[in-house]
């Protein structure tokens, strides 16, 4: 799906800013408002999770639809082009209404989903949009909610009468089997954009490498047959190629990653009166033995794992954040992130492709599990996995900064059935089948019981979290780093490339200590110096991911003090002690070539 851009062809109306919302009160049909319902609404923000916008506690409790209402008029010029309603992100689902007609319906919160809407709005005449939006999370939803019992890290309620745990006293609640707050409402930009009635629909793009040259291969969808028409133009703006599928391009520029020099080109695609352009950056991607080669080299994962989260906008997009975020990496010289655990808005990878951040693109796909019985059994969300993972490579697979699938984040796979095996199995071999630039494919595992995990080492990469030294083994760094070497002993024997995608201390910003103890500056930098000693004696790890870029929003519970504390970063992105000791670290630690001398 190609993201909007206005050019000569083509034009892009904003339909953010102050939009009418109400919660859902219960006393009408679920999923729809007529007009009138809005007669006592509240001011929201578009884009923005509505969750931390106002002082009703309702607004961060509530489970269920809440409903968003805007007008607007579009110019009589329009009359002869197509029109193109587009959501970037409506979490978790959405019902579109256009002058009460049902025009869309979504499911899932972080792809986006568009609709044509020529002929039902009309240029020069005002168009009514209302959006309902349902934040319900369960069984059959990623992330997915618990049906039964607590949220993740809860209480377990042992000591409760069931009744009470029970849902039937009340109305339904959410109850997140993940680690981050479940922000919810119409979070990325609502646009409206125009392209001519024949137009380009879908563009796929493959890089190879030959020599000294680089090739380009165009698959371009457009509404109706016809000849397209493709250049490609370098940073001076000169063209280097044209043609209408293959392009090589002679002596060409490779995109590099930070901090090395990632090239761009812009490539032109036309079709009719129809054109669209987009950045064109040639790399190559293999695993070879236990190396991840970028452009035939061996590349050192130095990064996070992150959140779209910050203070006021929840998990609205925040392009202002963004960039922030970007400036933040290059200062700790890191290289990578990984988009846990949902994927991210398209502005960021955008950035990423222009900054050389490498991204490991990750599904919602997290607190699959949370029950007493087989997920895989009694789960209603297999098909829907399936769905967003091919809209998830329609929509970034064009990203030079995209390098790897990620299906999703800790599965419950704690005793390994068989049902979890057949799952992830078949889900890997069909993510292989949709993506042309045949990226390797993961899944991220937290399951310590690496010998009977029969999934993870069958992944091209193996990417594990370990909390060894906060979890388990709690502050006892020397037994941690015991027990990491156990597992590490049984990785080398499976000679696969392994990232450590997660690993962490809750740290309390400005919280010293003499004798480093648990949640104090000191601890989280010894904790990280500890195991990346371990790491380092490893060639096989060929990737280190800190738990997490930043503090973020979670659900409260008992193990939770304002959120999660393992940023490295707080929550308003200012560095605590193991950012600058990771900057350091990682600014003595090239991307390329790490651990062969
Ligand atoms: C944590 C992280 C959580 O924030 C992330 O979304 C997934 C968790 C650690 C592994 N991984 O809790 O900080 C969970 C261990 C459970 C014992």
């Amino acid at each position: 799906m190609l993201y909007p851009e206005m050019n000569e062809a083509r034009n892009i109306m904003d339909l953010g800013g102050a939009w009418l919302f109400r919660l859902d009160d219960g006393k009408h049909s679920e999923g729809y408002a007529d007009p009138a319902f809005f007669d006592e609404a509240n001011l929201m923000a578009v884009p923005a999770a509505y969750n931390d916008l106002n002082e009703d506690p309702a607004f961060r409790s509530h489970c269920g639809w809440a409903y968003y209402k805007r007008s607007f008029t579009i110019p009589r010029t329009l009359a002869s082009e197509r029109l193109v309603l587009r959501f970037d992100a409506v979490t978790h689902y959405a019902k579109v209404y256009l002058d009460g007609e049902l025009v869309a319906e979504h499911k899932g919160g972080f792809l986006p989903f568009e609709v044509d809407a020529t002929g039902k709005i009309v240029p020069g005449r005002e168009s009514e949009l209302i959006v309902a939006v349902s934040n319900r999370i369960d069984h059959s939803t990623l992330p997915m909610g618990n049906e039964e019992g607590t949220a993740f890290f809860g209480s377990d309620n042992a000591d409760v009468p069931s009744v009470i745990a029970a849902k039937a006293w009340r109305k339904p609640v959410n109850l997140p089997n993940f680690d981050f707050f479940n922000y919810a409402g119409i979070i990325r930009p609502v646009r409206l954009y125009t392209t001519p009635k024949e137009y380009i629909q879908d563009i796929s793009i493959t890089t190879e490498v030959s020599g000294n040259d680089g090739i380009v291969s165009f698959d371009v969808e457009t509404s109706v047959p016809g000849r397209v028409s493709i250049t490609i133009e370098d940073r001076e703006g000169k063209t280097v190629a044209a043609g209408s599928d293959k392009l090589v391009i002679k002596d060409a520029h490779l995109w590099w990653p930070y901090p090395g020099d990632p090239y761009l080109y812009k490539a032109t695609v036309m079709f009719g009166s129809d054109v669209y352009t987009l950045n064109v950056g040639i790399r190559t991607v293999e695993v070879n033995g236990t190396g991840f080669l970028i452009n035939g080299k061996p590349f050192y994962f130095k990064g996070f794992g992150k959140h779209e989260d910050s203070a006021i906008h929840g998990r609205g997009f925040d392009f202002v954040l963004d960039v922030k975020d970007i400036s933040m990496i290059h200062w700790m010289n890191a290289n990578s992130f990984r988009t846990s655990h949902y994927p991210y808005a398209e502005e960021m990878y955008d950035l990423c492709d222009r900054e050389g951040i490498v991204i490991i693109d990750e599904t919602p796909a997290v607190g699959i599990g949370g029950t007493s019985e087989d997920i895989y059994k009694v789960g209603r969300f297999q098909e829907h996995h399936r769905a967003i993972i091919h809209d998830l490579i329609k929509r970034d697979r064009n990203h030079p900064s995209v390098v790897m699938w990620s299906m999703g984040n800790e599965p419950d796979v704690v005793t390994f059935p068989d049902s979890a095996y057949d799952y992830w199995h078949s889900l890997y071999e069909y993510t292989k089948t949709l993506d042309k630039q045949c990226r390797p494919v993961t899944f991220v595992c937290n399951q310590n019981n690496y010998e009977r995990d029969r999934i993870t080492r069958e992944m091209d990469v193996v990417c594990i979290n370990r909390y060894y030294g906060w979890y388990n083994l709690s502050g006892d760094m020397d037994a941690a780093c015991y027990a990491l070497n156990l597992e590490l002993d049984f990785w080398e024997k499976i000679c696969k490339p392994v990232i450590l995608t997660e690993y962490g201390a809750d740290t309390l910003p400005g919280f010293h200590l003499s004798v480093p103890e648990m949640f104090s500056e000191e601890f989280q930098t010894m904790y990280y110096d500890r195991i990346n000693s371990e790491l380092d004696k490893r060639s096989f790890i060929i990737g280190e991911h800190p738990w997490n870029f930043a503090d973020f929003s979670t659900i409260q519970g008992p193990m939770r003090a304002d959120g999660n504390r393992k940023g490295l970063l707080t929550r308003d992105r200012r560095p605590k002690a193991a950012a600058h000791y990771f900057r350091k670290r990682w600014g003595d630690i090239p991307s390329f070539g790490y651990k062969e001398t």
